[in-house]
């Protein structure tokens, strides 16, 4: 499964503190989409996130979790996303959080099933900017050297750039994914139609759909025919 990432061009983001009915569930999981990925920056709980991968286990979809929180830890997904904030000076969202995790879990982490995703987050108004303390207001060189850090210094499988609820610069998407070498590049934020998502797909590999599923959910399912087979 880890190999298959690679592979990804387009993601469904379920947010388990978000209603979503049986019905637009059904779609989204039969969209067509690469995958779904569980995750959101608040109101996340152990019983919404195990709630929500009954509900998608139900499809032959790849399905993973984005750790954001540990109380959210659900036996039963694929793979275990785990974020690393790579610009933010709280060292805690780079580390600190992780080996305390590992400290308390260590015998019980399905390491074979964790991969590793370095963000940088860059809309200032987004929850998990604020939460990460995120340095949002940083140049194209600098964005383009924390993405060379996660991909060649840290040798990262993911990196993800992030602007949830924004629509991002795609230049600076674009010019990282030139600078990067080995790692997935995921774009996320803003993406609400098929124009958006087709001019993110130019510039990274992987597109990170989230909130349009809940608000149009036809503008949401029209963004997967950015897949080219
Ligand atoms: C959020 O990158 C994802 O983590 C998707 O962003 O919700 O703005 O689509 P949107």
């Amino acid at each position: 499964m880890r190999e298959q990432i690679k592979t990804w061009q387009h993601v469904f983001k379920l947010d388990p503190d978000r209603t979503i009915s049986d019905d637009v569930l059904a779609k989204v999981c039969s969209s067509g989409t690469d995958a779904i990925m569980v995750g959101g920056s608040s109101g996340v709980t152990y019983n919404n996130t195990a709630d929500l991968i009954k509900r998608i286990s139900l499809y032959d979809i790849p399905c993973v979790l984005e750790v954001s929180d540990l109380e959210m830890v659900v036996p039963g997904f694929d793979l275990y996303m785990i974020p690393l904030i790579l610009n933010t000076n709280d060292s805690q969202w780079m580390i600190g959080q992780h080996v305390s995790a590992i400290e308390q879990y260590s015998h019980l982490m399905p390491w074979d099933k964790l991969v590793p995703e370095g963000y940088i987050v860059l809309n200032a108004d987004s929850t998990v900017a604020q939460r990460t303390e995120a340095l949002t207001e940083i140049d194209l060189d600098r964005a383009v050297a924390y993405a060379q850090a996660g991909d060649r210094l840290f040798r990262l499988p993911i990196i993800y750039i992030e602007y949830s609820g924004r629509f991002g610069d795609m230049e600076l998407t674009g010019e990282i994914r030139r600078s990067t070498h080995q790692a997935q590049l995921f774009y996320g934020g803003g993406i609400r139609d098929y124009h958006s998502a087709r001019q993110a797909k130019q510039v990274c590999d992987t597109i990170v759909v989230g909130n349009i599923i809940y608000e149009n959910l036809q503008a949401a399912l029209d963004t997967v025919q950015v897949i080219s087979r």
